[in-house]
């Protein structure tokens, strides 16, 4: 016991949350233990595990499937193994078994910050465990060191038309990765199928890595705001994000990036970028290949663009209305939204059924932060105002907003008034909910996939007298 006298707060931390004696060990040794030391660790067991599971639980149903599930997206449908994030209807996301705010209680923070550094984050999302604040500042490190681009990539997005959509460009840069992909490399040289997870995690940590100075470049490119400042390899991930973009004199803008990439980094396995992901790397894609094609989907209106689409319907709400519109006039607005066969951005989802706890998130930082701008006024009366309006339309299964209700709002208040680049910075924090199902799907031999698809005919028949 006498060790513990001369442990930090954090690390007393880790000791609480009850770390195997290994991990604990390592304390007393000035380099903390690495997170790919942590998860050669945890990889056998978890195999184990999940025999254990598949012997005992193997032949066993869910339930039924029913040909509405087969028609109507796949709702509901349990058909995925993730265990980094959990999605529940009236609750919302959990992070390894954390809501958020109890991530933004426990994750370590920056020196002087309130708001969890996405590094911990995606340590927790990894191991399911609060790493130290060493773990994490070695982490920051590491990324910063991993950050450069290959020369012909800068070329690539130098060459981009500024007139190409920000996520297209982020979507080709983040493929033309590939060409340096450690496994694809080991696959090509015969690696072992049990080996895979190693450069698997390697590409992971480079592909995080490098996505600062993507969205940095093309940001710059895009909106001609000067030339790209290096990397600081003694600053978090969230500051070099800030600062290649132009905000790093921003503290409280470099604040929101931590929030805002830890809220949006994963939605468990299901919603159409993780899931994309996983699907593209199960064929043995690359990670780069595969959170390429996870961006595309992410660039939907229905999935992560929204959050332009929010800021882009809000614009015109004000032009339309002006700056303070009574409650009469965003009711008819949003009634004109519903009547000309738009959706209303921002509200609804496929499987939340109350507010989204990253809505709420969003809107504390708000009141701390920005409590009088106009902007984010409107947002809180369209919140008392649309639910009720989408319930009266009678479709939406669900009323309350989702996460891209607000973020646009945070941006445009610091300067980032540019809403077609919102949508890359949601990508920049999905790739680390991507990138940690890719790893552990690797470690677990995760097969091919490859669901059944039916036709119309064959569905026809096969109930035809049922
Ligand atoms: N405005 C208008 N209509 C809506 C609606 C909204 N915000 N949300 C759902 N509906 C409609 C659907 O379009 C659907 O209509 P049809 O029957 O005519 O096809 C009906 O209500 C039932 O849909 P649902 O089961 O409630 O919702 P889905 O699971 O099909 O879709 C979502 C979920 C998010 C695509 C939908 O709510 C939507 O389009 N929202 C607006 C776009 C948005 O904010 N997307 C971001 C989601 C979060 C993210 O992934 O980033």
């Amino acid at each position: 016991m006498a060790s513990l006298r001369v442990l930090s707060r954090s690390q007393l931390r880790i000791a609480r949350v009850g770390l195997p004696h290994t991990a604990f060990r390592c304390y007393a040794t000035s380099k903390p233990q690495t997170l790919k030391e942590r998860l050669a660790e945890l990889i056998p067991k978890e195999i184990d595990n999940v025999k254990a599971i598949r012997a005992e639980h193997g032949k066993k149903a869910f339930g039924q499937v029913t040909v509405d599930q087969v028609y109507g997206g796949m709702r509901g449908l349990p058909a995925l193994l993730w265990d980094g994030s959990v999605l529940d209807a009236e609750e919302g996301i959990r992070f390894r078994g954390k809501t958020i705010p109890e991530c933004q209680a426990e994750l370590p923070k920056a020196p002087g910050g309130s708001e969890p550094l996405p590094e911990g984050l995606f340590w927790l999302l990894v191991t399911g465990e609060v790493p130290t604040d060493a773990q994490v500042k070695a982490l920051s490190q590491e990324w910063a060191h991993r950050a450069a681009l290959p020369e012909f990539v800068e070329e690539i997005i130098d060459r981009c038309p500024p007139s190409l959509h920000p996520m297209s460009q982020f979507s080709i840069a983040v493929t033309a990765l590939n060409h340096e992909s450690a496994f694809a490399k080991a696959y090509q040289e015969g690696i072992s199928k049990k080996d895979y997870w190693g450069p698997v995690f390697e590409d992971c940590m480079d592909l995080i890595a490098k996505l600062p100075n993507i969205a940095g470049r093309i940001y710059r490119n895009v909106f001609g705001s000067g030339k790209l400042p290096a990397i600081d390899t003694s600053k978090d991930y969230s500051y070099n994000l800030a600062n290649l973009l132009g905000f790093g004199d921003k503290e409280a803008f470099v604040e929101l990036l931590r929030l805002y990439i830890t809220i949006h980094s994963d939605h468990e396995g299901g919603n159409v970028s993780a899931h994309t992901g996983k699907l593209v790397g199960s064929a043995l894609s690359d990670p780069f290949l595969a959170f390429g094609a996870s961006l595309n989907g992410l660039a939907g209106p229905l999935h992560g663009l929204a959050n332009q689409e929010v800021l882009l319907w809000l614009m015109k709400m004000k032009s339309k209305l002006g700056d303070a519109p009574t409650d009469e006039a965003v009711r008819g607005y949003i009634w004109d939204t519903l009547n000309g066969g738009q959706v209303v951005p921002g509200y609804g989802h496929a499987v939340l059924r109350k507010t989204d706890p990253r809505y709420t998130a969003q809107r504390e930082f708000a009141l701390k932060h920005l409590p009088n701008d106009s902007l984010f006024k409107l947002v809180g009366q369209i919140y008392n105002i649309a639910p009720e309006v989408l319930l009266e339309a009678g479709k939406a299964k669900n009323p309350w907003p989702n996460v891209d209700a607000h973020s646009g709002v945070l941006l445009t208040y610091y300067g980032l008034t540019q809403m077609q680049f919102y949508t890359v910075l949601f990508g920049v924090s999905r790739a680390f909910g991507v990138a940690a199902q890719l790893i552990w799907d690797r470690a677990l031999g995760a097969p091919l996939e490859r669901p059944k698809s039916y036709s119309s005919e064959a569905i026809k028949k096969m109930f035809a007298n049922k």
